[in-house]
């Protein structure tokens, strides 16, 4: 797909739900390492909007087409090079609910309520979507048709990928060699970011939603990093150091950390005899460094509308060659098609 990656890099497949605005735990638990590894890597990232019907109260259709060119816009500007990399929008090529089908009839139910998401995303639900719990097979089919080698996420995303493993493995028993059995990346530091408010809760966009001072906001001002970082949770002691730290204290210390890219011993000897307040003035500090520049590359793609939109049918036409073949591959193992 891609003539200048060459064969020899491995392929890479993440994505992202444009479920609300992106915070900093997408930032460094997917989207700063896609950034660092595009070009040892052929990588194809994906807004994948269908995902986010799997709770369709919570999304209006109108935010979901504008949040979904967002996240692309962000994708852009934290530094994805589209020349490099295939960026797309998944219901931009059908390929995605065509493997979903197939792929459906090939996956126990069990498998999929074991997965630790549909039980903490169903919990005190009267009623559910057949769509929720199909999720993770969605995402096999994203990663499954371009022949992914990794898959890069935060650790949350880890039981999805094995999944994933284990239907293609099923698959291939089944019908033949079709699948290339895909591993999970995760990163050594930022993988679970925690919540500003609840450090015994990941960061996640639907917490965010409804409770202001959970996340950070990727496209938050100053002021309202400011707000956030100094309302954040820690404890009564005064220990900088990552050993002895409460969860809210290790959660500021590892975020300036994997954002200054200093090392452990670097930070506690900065902060070696400083108060909390110390840290968080300097987390702000390096909170803005890293998202003022990414603003206004944000801004500047995003007033560009026709300019973004070109650059994703672009991205969808390569992703749709790609996933095209797999699905020759796919029709004629099952006899369909
Ligand atoms: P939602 O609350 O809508 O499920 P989310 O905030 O969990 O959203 P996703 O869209 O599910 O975000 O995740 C996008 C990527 O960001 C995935 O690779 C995921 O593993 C990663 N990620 C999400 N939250 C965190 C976090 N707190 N720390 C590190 N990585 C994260
Ligand atoms: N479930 C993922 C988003 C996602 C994804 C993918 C990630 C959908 N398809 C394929 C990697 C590869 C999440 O982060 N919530």
């Amino acid at each position: 797909m891609n003539a200048t990656t060459g064969a020899a890099r491995p392929r890479v497949f993440s994505g992202v739900q444009p479920t609300s605005v992106l915070h900093l735990g997408n930032y460094v638990g997917a989207l700063q390492q896609w950034v660092k590894q595009q070009h040892e890597r052929d990588s194809v990232f994906c807004v994948v909007d269908l995902h986010a019907l799997t709770v369709p109260e919570a999304v209006d259709p109108a935010r979901l087409r504008e949040q979904t060119r967002s996240v692309a816009a962000l994708y852009l500007a934290v530094g994805i090079e589209p020349e490099r990399n295939v960026i797309f929008v998944q219901s931009a090529v059908r390929e995605h609910t065509e493997l979903t089908w197939l792929l459906n009839c090939v996956t126990p139910l069990g498998w999929l309520y074991r997965m630790t998401q549909f039980k903490s995303k169903s919990e005190g639900r009267e009623s559910v979507g057949a769509g929720l719990l199909d999720y993770p097979v969605l995402m096999a089919s994203d990663i499954l048709l371009y022949d992914t080698e990794l898959v890069p996420v935060g650790d949350d995303q880890v039981q999805h990928i094995e999944l994933t493993r284990d239907i293609a493995l099923r698959f291939n028993v089944l019908f033949g060699d079709v699948f290339k059995l895909p591993k999970a990346q995760v990163p050594t530091l930022g993988a679970r970011v925690m919540g500003m408010d609840d450090p015994t809760v990941k960061m996640s966009k639907s917490i965010a939603a409804h409770r202001p001072g959970h996340a950070i906001n990727l496209l938050d001002d100053a002021k309202t990093v400011k707000k956030t970082v100094m309302a954040a949770v820690t404890d009564s002691g005064r220990e900088l150091r990552f050993e002895h730290a409460s969860p809210g204290v290790r959660n500021l210390l590892a975020v300036y950390q994997v954002l200054t890219e200093k090392g452990m011993q670097e930070v506690e000897a900065e902060f070696e005899g400083a108060g909390y307040g110390h840290l968080k003035k300097a987390l702000v500090e390096a909170v803005m460094a890293t998202l003022e520049p990414i603003q206004a590359r944000y801004r500047e793609y995003m007033d560009d509308r026709a300019g973004l939109d070109a650059l994703l049918a672009s991205g969808a036409d390569r992703a749709r060659e790609v996933a095209a073949g797999t699905m020759r591959r796919v029709r004629a193992a099952m006899g369909v098609g």
